[in-house]
């Protein structure tokens, strides 16, 4: 990585740029996902590069999902895997989830790259490599392993694209989905919509999953019960909206 110094202003969000950029040089991530992480660096400058409270809630709800799950799957693309190899590792051991590589941009090369770089971060098996099953979509994220996202009952898709999103949701999966976008069809179809940087949103859940890997089935089901997805998007505008007036003001700019 380039010497970023630590007191730059920008700092995380050059790194995690710097991140991206290793990615493709490695072939685990695609040019496409530069543009992606562009998009999701808007949001998230819009949204105060901050976990709101409603998606710390979000968090909360979709670890009780994945802990309570009998075949729980985390589903990693090439994003993903560049800027956050160890926390989807540490998420997987601490939940008992798996992991399972599923990319947009589909070559063999770059899964088996993406399930090795994931082994040297200590994961143990990594799904994906086998694609025996496809999910009624034209484009390849349709090709899912049979015993990983094929039969999973709870699914986490961080950076998913709207159309499969909504496939895993009519499969009657619990689709938990991270993304930046309020308003993307992802965000507006899973059953649970983080709105959070997926860099916080996985240490946020790891945490969450270390506090209530022991609760009862019970307690873990009233986080489920008393958690309501449909305030989230809501929610996440509205944080827009005050940052933006907060901006605004600081810079003398009246806010209508
Ligand atoms: O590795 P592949 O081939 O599977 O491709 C992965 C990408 C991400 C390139 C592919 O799925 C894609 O093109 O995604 P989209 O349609 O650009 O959607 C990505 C969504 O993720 C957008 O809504 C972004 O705002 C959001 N996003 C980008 N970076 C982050 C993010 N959300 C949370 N955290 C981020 N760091």
């Amino acid at each position: 990585m380039t010497g970023i110094p630590r007191d730059h202003p920008r700092y995380e969000s050059l790194i995690t740029r710097e991140k991206i950029i290793d990615g493709i040089h490695m072939g685990i991530t695609s040019q496409q996902g530069l543009v992606a992480q562009g998009r999701g660096e808007a949001f998230d400058y819009l949204i105060g590069e901050r976990t709101t409270e409603s998606a710390a809630f979000a968090e909360r709800a979709a670890v009780a999902h994945i802990l309570l799950a009998k075949n729980p799957i985390i589903s990693v693309n090439g994003n993903t895997a560049a800027l956050v190899p160890e926390s989807l590792v540490a998420l997987a051991d601490v939940t008992g989830a798996m992991l399972e590589v599923n990319l947009f941009h589909r070559s063999d090369a770059r899964v088996h790259k993406i399930i090795e770089h994931l082994k040297a971060n200590g994961a143990g098996k990594v799904l994906g490599g086998k694609g025996d099953k496809r999910l009624g979509l034209s484009h390849d994220r349709a090709i899912v392993d049979e015993e990983g996202i094929f039969s999973a009952d709870v699914v986490l898709v961080p950076l998913e694209d709207g159309d499969r999103c909504q496939k895993l949701v009519e499969m009657e999966k619990t689709v938990i989905t991270i993304d930046l976008n309020p308003l993307s069809r992802t965000s507006l179809s899973a059953t649970i919509s983080i709105v959070d940087n997926v860099t916080r949103a996985l240490e946020n859940m790891i945490q969450f999953a270390k506090d209530m890997k022991h609760d009862s089935r019970e307690s873990l089901q009233e986080v489920i019960d008393s958690y309501e997805n449909n305030k989230v998007i809501p929610d996440a505008l509205y944080a827009i909206q005050e940052k933006l007036k907060q901006q605004s003001e600081e810079r003398g700019i009246q806010w209508i």
